[in-house]
């Protein structure tokens, strides 16, 4: 007996089978796909009717198995949607977030509305491309979309809405918008009133292992399946990944590393306060409606843009290689802001590092040793800097960090995640969304009675790496250079 997770990267899908056996969770990875985003004459995509295909594809690669999941899942990245005409048709292809349309618009919308009343009716962190920012600039450029559409779906809503026929708003997603308030426990009018979009877009809002219908009869007819239910998990990849964290302790930290770094602590109400908002800190719902107090850090996007950039102009080096370069070049060279506007948007970054260099009379890194080095330990840096303010804004002390997601593959940055914070690291699963995704199933199916079950399970089933601090004293004065060059001295 298996069920079925679609987890939806922004640079990969996959899909994979779970079963429950013993006591522990197996999972096998049927399906992985490139999602490739299309930039266009100005505006750049999600390729979201691949996205649908390749689903499909690993509804029968499941199939081809011998395999009838009983239920499947689905969650990706946030804040993007696709709207729906009155006939039920998707317009347009969704925007990806990374795109432009949103510059100057945070700003502009923040001074009409007051950056206090969106944070306190919100509790979101203040990133450009937030659903918010996204709507108000379709109003900004007068899009036709805006003339025809009548139903608001965010990406795993929509493809969630492909399988089944089914039009809900999942929580945990929703929840990235900007426009919804935690304190009423829906959409908020006023926010949407404000950018002038209608509330009649936004339907009812679906917890984290709802039923959501089962695929559409034209669907299984064409694969050859039986109408195999669809569960609203958290729809988020980040709240499916902390869903994932293998916590023992009720008051824990942790690491979702991949593209981003998203990191912080799970409370069971939103933290809306001063200083939470001073720091930009956010508070996205997960499972069972706790919160996930939490901080965006840029993550390995600068490292994957890197890459792609020495790709382009023919140097290929493999992830693995990189990192090894980087194990051997001399340490604490020069160090980024990770999080520093610069880097958001796609393109070649090592000019970028260099700017930012010049800027803070720094020696730019040179060659890929020095730069993938200087990239990694500003990340881990930056880690320390945004971990010590979830203690201090959540009033809890942690004594180490839960590191999930397939960030945790290179075991050079938990290593130097650990020195950096100066307590141990522990790494695992990698494949953190696409076992939470799993275990939300399970939960709705009454397998586990709740998410403490879940993660017990999780714990016993999936190893744990743990990386002990090193190296204290270099680091900490790493960490003082690091944020006085980066401004974040108090
Ligand atoms: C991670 C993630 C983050 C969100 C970013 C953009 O994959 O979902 O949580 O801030 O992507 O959607």
């Amino acid at each position: 007996m298996s069920i079925l997770a679609f987890d939806l990267g922004a640079s990969s899908g996959r899909a994979l089978l779970g079963r429950l056996t013993g006591g522990k969770i197996e999972v096998e990875e049927i399906h992985r796909f490139g999602n490739d985003p299309v930039a266009t004459c100005s505006r750049l995509q999600w390729d979201i009717l691949r996205l649908y295909h390749e689903i499909q594809q690993g509804l029968l690669k499941a199939k081809h198995r011998g395999e009838t999941p009983e239920s499947i899942g689905i969650d990706s990245w946030a804040v993007d949607f696709g709207l729906l005409d009155r006939n039920g048709e998707l317009l347009g292809n969704p925007y990806h977030y990374r795109d432009h349309h949103t510059d100057g618009v945070m700003e502009r919308v923040a001074a009409r509305l007051g950056e206090q009343t969106i944070f306190g009716k919100t509790g979101i962190q203040f990133l450009p491309f937030n659903t918010l920012y996204q709507l108000a600039a379709l109003k900004e450029a007068d899009s036709p979309l805006l003339a025809s559409a009548e139903r608001f779906l965010m990406i795993p809503d929509l493809l969630r809405y492909f399988l089944t026929g089914e039009a809900l708003n999942e929580f945990s997603n929703a929840t990235t918008t900007q426009f919804y308030n935690p304190l009423t426990g829906g959409w908020d009018a006023d926010l949407l009133v404000g950018i002038g979009i209608p509330s009649s877009w936004f339907g009812p809002i679906a917890d984290p292992g709802a039923s959501a219908g089962q695929l559409r009869s034209s669907v299984s007819e064409t694969l050859g399946l039986p109408r195999i239910p669809v569960i609203a998990v958290a729809e988020h990849d980040t709240g499916s990944a902390v869903a994932a964290v293998p916590a023992t302790e009720r008051s824990f930290a942790y690491l979702s590393c991949g593209t981003w770094s998203l990191m912080g602590t799970e409370v069971d109400r939103p933290v809306i306060n001063e200083l939470s908002q001073k720091y930009n800190f956010t508070n996205e719902g997960g499972v069972g409606r706790t919160y996930r107090l939490l901080k965006n850090i840029m993550g390995l996007w600068i490292l994957q843009e890197t890459k792609r950039e020495w790709d382009r102009a023919g140097r290929e080096y493999s992830f693995p290689e990189l990192v090894k370069l980087a194990g051997e070049a001399p340490a604490f060279g020069a160090f980024i802001d990770p999080d520093d506007g610069l880097f958001l948007h796609p393109g070649d970054m090592t000019p970028r590092i260099r700017e930012y260099c010049a800027r803070t009379g720094q020696r730019a890194p040179e060659g890929p040793g020095e730069v993938v080095r200087c990239i990694l330990e500003s990340l881990a840096l930056k880690y320390r800097y945004v971990l010590e303010l979830t203690e201090t804004l959540s009033a809890q002390q942690f004594g180490g960090l839960h590191m999930v997601g397939g960030g945790i593959q290179n075991a050079l940055l938990c290593q130097w995640s650990a020195n950096a914070i100066k307590r141990p690291v522990w790494a695992g699963p990698a494949e953190g969304s696409a076992i939470g995704n799993l275990a939300v199933q399970w939960i709705a199916r009454g397998e586990f009675s709740d998410i403490w079950e879940a993660r017990r399970v999780i714990r016993d089933s999936f190893p744990v790496t743990v990386y002990e601090p090193q190296d204290g004293e270099a680091w900490e004065e790493a960490y003082g250079t690091f944020r006085r060059l980066a401004g974040l001295a108090d």
